[in-house]
C-alpha cells in the first residue's frame, strides 16, 4: 500500500525525471534558428515543495495546497557561468511573481532556486507584476524593468477589470536582494520598457512602449526611445518613436521591445514582438530589427514579416496564438539562446548565432507594405534563382 512517505518520494522522483530530461534540437529548421523538442519550463517544473504541504499531519491526503498555472515571459542573462532566467510564474490565483531558474547549458536542466524573488513594493503597491527585462548595465548594477499593474481607480464603480500599466524599476547585485526604485514617470501608460545596457550621451537609455490604455497601444505609434539622467528617479521627458507600426503588417496593432539589444560589430541586434488582430483575437509573433552603433535610434535593418510565429503545440494555451520574448543570451562563442513563451503558458528555447541573425536582418527583404511590392520582391528572387539553375 502507498504510504504518505512513498507518495512524497514518488512526487520527487517524477519531478527530478521531468526537470533533468535531455532536450533535443528539432531537425527541421529554416536555416535561421533551431527550435527544441521540449518546453524548458512549464508549471510542472515548479518545485514540489512550492505546491505541497509535505507534513502528513496537516496534509494527510497529500493534496496540492498552492496551485501553479504557468511559467512564461522570462528575462535572461548568463551569470557565474550559468544560464539564468527570471521567470514570470503565474499561480492559480492569477498573480504573477518572479522566480530564478538556472541551467548549466541553456537548453535543459532548468532548476528553480528554492525561494521566489520577494520584490519590494513601490510607494504605491501594485496588484500584479510581470515580464522582467534584465540588463547588466555598465554602471555595475543588474536592473530588472517590469510591468506593475494596478486597478484603475478612475474606472466607473463596479468595473473591476480596468487597470493601469506602469514600468517598474528594481536593481540587484545578486538576483536575491532587490532594491526597488520609483516606477518610471511617463505621460502615458507603459509596458515592455527595456533598459539599454550602455550609457548614451552620459544618460540611461530606455526602450518604451507608450500606450493609450492598459491594452490599447492606440496613438502610441510603436517602440519608443527616451533618455533619463537619474535612474533612481526616472522620468521620461521626451520620447521618440524608433520602430513604428504600419497598417497590414505583423505589428499593425502593437509592438514591444523584447530583451535589450545585443551589440554586434554591424549594429545593435533587436528582438521584439508584433501584434495583429484577426477573427480569433490577437496574434503575437516575434520579429527582429537592427539599429546603428553610432546612433541607436536609427534603424539600419528592418527584415519584413515575422522571425518566429506560434507553431504546433505552441499555438494553444491560456492566451492562444501568442509568442512572446523578453530574454536572450549571447554566448562567448556567438551562440544565441532565444527564450520565448508560447501562448502565455510555457517557456521554450531556440538557438541561432549572432552571424546568422545579423545576416537574417541585413538580407531579408523589407516589407513593401503592399501585395504588389511583395510579389515584385518574390519575382526578383525567382528570376535570379532560375538563371542560376540554367532554366
Ligand atoms: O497576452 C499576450 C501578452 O500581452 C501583453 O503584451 P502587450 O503589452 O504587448 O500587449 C502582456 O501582458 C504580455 O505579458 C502577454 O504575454
Amino acid at each position: 500500500m502507498d504510504t504518505f512517505k512513498s507518495k512524497v518520494e514518488k512526487l520527487f522522483q517524477d519531478y527530478e525525471e521531468l526537470i533533468t530530461k535531455k532536450n533535443e534540437q528539432v531537425a527541421e529548421s529554416n536555416g535561421v534558428y533551431h527550435r527544441y523538442k521540449n518546453p524548458i519550463l512549464t508549471a510542472a517544473h515548479t518545485p514540489v515543495f512550492w505546491k505541497y504541504d509535505l507534513n502528513e499531519e496537516t496534509n494527510p491526503y497529500l493534496m496540492e495546497r498552492i496551485g501553479m498555472n504557468a511559467t512564461l515571459n522570462s528575462g535572461a542573462m548568463k551569470w557565474n557561468g550559468k544560464y539564468i532566467l527570471v521567470v514570470r510564474v503565474e499561480g492559480s490565483d492569477r498573480k504573477s511573481f518572479f522566480a530564478v531558474a538556472e541551467s548549466p547549458n541553456g537548453i535543459d536542466n532548468f532548476r528553480f532556486w528554492d525561494f521566489p524573488i520577494t520584490m519590494p513594493d513601490d510607494l504605491v503597491p501594485a496588484t500584479n507584476i510581470y515580464d522582467m527585462r534584465l540588463t547588466f548595465h555598465e554602471d555595475g548594477w543588474i536592473y530588472g524593468i517590469f510591468c506593475a499593474e494596478r486597478h484603475d481607480d478612475n474606472a466607473p464603480a463596479g468595473d473591476l477589470s480596468s487597470a493601469t500599466a506602469t514600468a517598474a524599476i528594481a536593481r540587484t547585485k545578486d538576483l536575491v536582494n532587490w532594491e526597488r526604485l520609483p516606477d518610471l514617470k511617463t505621460k502615458s501608460q507603459q509596458r515592455n520598457v527595456v533598459l539599454h545596457p550602455e550609457f548614451v550621451d552620459g544618460q540611461y537609455a530606455l526602450y518604451t512602449r507608450p500606450q493609450d490604455g492598459f491594452i490599447d497601444a492606440g496613438s502610441g505609434g510603436g517602440i519608443g526611445w527616451a533618455l533619463v539622467d537619474d535612474i533612481t528617479n526616472a522620468e521620461v521627458k521626451e520620447e521618440k518613436i524608433i520602430d513604428q507600426r504600419y497598417y497590414h503588417t505583423i505589428k499593425e496593432v502593437k509592438n514591444g521591445e523584447g530583451p535589450h539589444p545585443i551589440k554586434t560589430p554591424k549594429g545593435w541586434l533587436h528582438l521584439a514582438h508584433g501584434v495583429r488582430g484577426c477573427a480569433a483575437g490577437l496574434r503575437y509573433v516575434l520579429y527582429m530589427y537592427m539599429t546603428s552603433l553610432e546612433d541607436p535610434t536609427k534603424l539600419i535593418a528592418t527584415p519584413g514579416g515575422f522571425f518566429m510565429a506560434p507553431d504546433g503545440d505552441e499555438r494553444i494555451g491560456d492566451v492562444s496564438n501568442v509568442l512572446f520574448t523578453n530574454g536572450w543570451i549571447a554566448d562567448e562563442d556567438g551562440t544565441v539562446y532565444i527564450y520565448y513563451a508560447s501562448s502565455d503558458t510555457r517557456m521554450h528555447v531556440a538557438t541561432s548565432t549572432i552571424d546568422k541573425l545579423v545576416d537574417y536582418c541585413m538580407n531579408t527583404p523589407v516589407d513593401g507594405l503592399t501585395t504588389s511590392a511583395s510579389v515584385e520582391t518574390l519575382n526578383q528572387m525567382i528570376a535570379k534563382n532560375l538563371k542560376l539553375m540554367n532554366k
